[in-house]
């Protein structure tokens, strides 16, 4: 009997959810689920299929979730002041996959962000750019290594003609030239996409930039770092209709076949959440990232950034080459429950990137447990403590987060007496 199989696993879930519980998670890609979001989560939508769009399916069965994927598009217009909006996607590789699909055939010149420049990987020749075209050229960054560098940049597409240029980034500190690339990109047809990853919420709450409103032809994006959903992925855009065509086959059948309506459904109810209190969060979330990084420096750390105010994102960079580099960093901040991850920092050859002298820092998902600046000061205090004192710090942190086990900027409190339907 393999039941006892089952009894570990279950074991082992407990476990994850008690101890990430106590810990300071500060990955930057991640962030918490409200219990409303999980309440309608594991329901009978995890069982169903539902190819094609709303009301055109392939499938009978479909009516509750076409009503709620109608919703949910029109809201993604309406949050993003779009004509477009392609909610299907189940992650964000997945929506830049369907982009990639549908604009870039052999030979073509795709203009991205290295990876020591913060470049996410499915932009890369190694990730889904690579699969469509191998001439992909690194963005010239400025001195700060956190910008792109638009003379430079205009130099290089003025020779080289690139189809488009891919924005966007996992280490994200800054905005991205759109508007300042615009121009030439119009004199030279290239498409501009922006990858909103990372910064999906910010966008959506007026906080970042407005990467359609300056000139992009697609966003793409996850929803699931600064934006309060499932982990999923979205493609927002003003094209018209005919071009949009080639977006929409991307997605479906392009690069996926159903599309998990389960986590469609929390998606639908995360969306609610940042229409309501998405731009309250989107501003502690960059106070916060700016607090702490001013407090890490305080505490002797060297956080990159610094002239330009360190941040104006969710996230903080810090070089930690004088403690060991990022992976010794990490893995002792983990010894001690607090979780970030080690990265490659813009200075870096490539070959670094296994051993980067970088950490990254994301705020957004304490942020969303309630912190605010003076719990930013503590996480740096913390640190501090740790990395340079050598204290063992784990005790005080399972302590401190014991203050924060709800998910606010969400309707958790409101809709306390709403049953799950699930397992009913
Ligand atoms: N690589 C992830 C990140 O941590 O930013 C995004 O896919």
């Amino acid at each position: 009997m393999l039941e006892k199989h089952v009894r570990k696993i279950y074991e082992y879930v407990k476990s994850q959810n008690e101890w990430r519980n106590r810990t300071i998670n500060l990955i930057a890609s991640e962030n918490v689920l409200s219990r409303t979001v999980r309440k309608l989560t594991g329901s009978d939508f995890a069982h169903r299929y539902a190819e094609g769009h709303p009301g055109e399916r392939y499938y009978q069965g479909t009516d509750y979730i076409d009503k709620i994927e109608t919703d949910l598009r029109n809201d993604f217009k309406t949050l993003f002041r779009c004509s477009q909006a392609d909610v299907r996607p189940i992650s964000g590789t997945n929506a830049n996959e369907a982009v990639f699909s549908s604009f870039l055939k052999p030979g073509d010149i795709v203009m991205v962000n290295s990876t020591p420049g913060g470049g996410h990987i499915s932009h890369h020749l190694a990730g889904s750019v690579g699969k469509f075209t191998k001439n992909v050229i690194d963005f010239p960054l400025s001195k700060d290594g956190f910008h792109i560098d638009v003379a430079k940049t205009k130099e290089l597409i003025h020779i080289c003609r690139p189809k488009m240029l891919i924005f966007g980034r996992s280490l994200f500190l800054f905005p991205e030239p759109v508007e300042e690339l615009k121009d030439i990109c119009n004199e030279y047809k290239i498409k501009i996409i922006y990858d909103a990853a990372h910064v999906l919420g910010l966008i959506a709450a007026g906080k970042f930039q407005d990467p359609i409103g300056e000139g992009a032809f697609i966003v793409t994006g996850s929803t699931h770092k600064t934006f309060f959903g499932t982990q999923r992925g979205v493609i927002l855009s003003n094209m018209g209709n005919n071009e949009w065509q080639k977006v929409d086959k991307g997605a479906f059948p392009g690069s996926s076949s159903n599309h998990h309506l389960d986590t469609l459904v929390g998606l639908a109810v995360a969306t609610q959440e940042v229409i309501s209190f998405g731009k309250a969060y989107a501003e502690q979330t960059i106070k916060n990232a700016k607090v702490l990084a001013k407090s890490l420096k305080h505490q002797g750390f060297n956080v990159l950034g610094e002239e330009f105010d360190y941040t104006e994102s969710h996230q903080v960079a810090v070089d930690v080459k004088e403690f060991g580099g990022g992976k010794m960093v990490a893995s002792l901040l983990k010894e001690n429950d607090i979780i970030l991850n080690m990265n490659i920092l813009p200075h870096e050859p490539l070959r670094n990137v296994t051993n980067p002298d970088g950490i990254r820092i994301g705020v957004q998902e304490m942020t969303r447990v309630g912190m605010k600046e003076d719990e930013m000061e503590r996480i740096a205090a913390l640190m501090k403590e740790c990395l340079v004192d050598g204290k063992e710090v784990r005790g005080e942190v399972n302590k401190f987060r014991q203050e924060y086990t709800e998910v606010k900027y969400s309707f958790d409190e409101l809709l306390a007496d709403l049953k799950s339907p699930n397992l009913l």
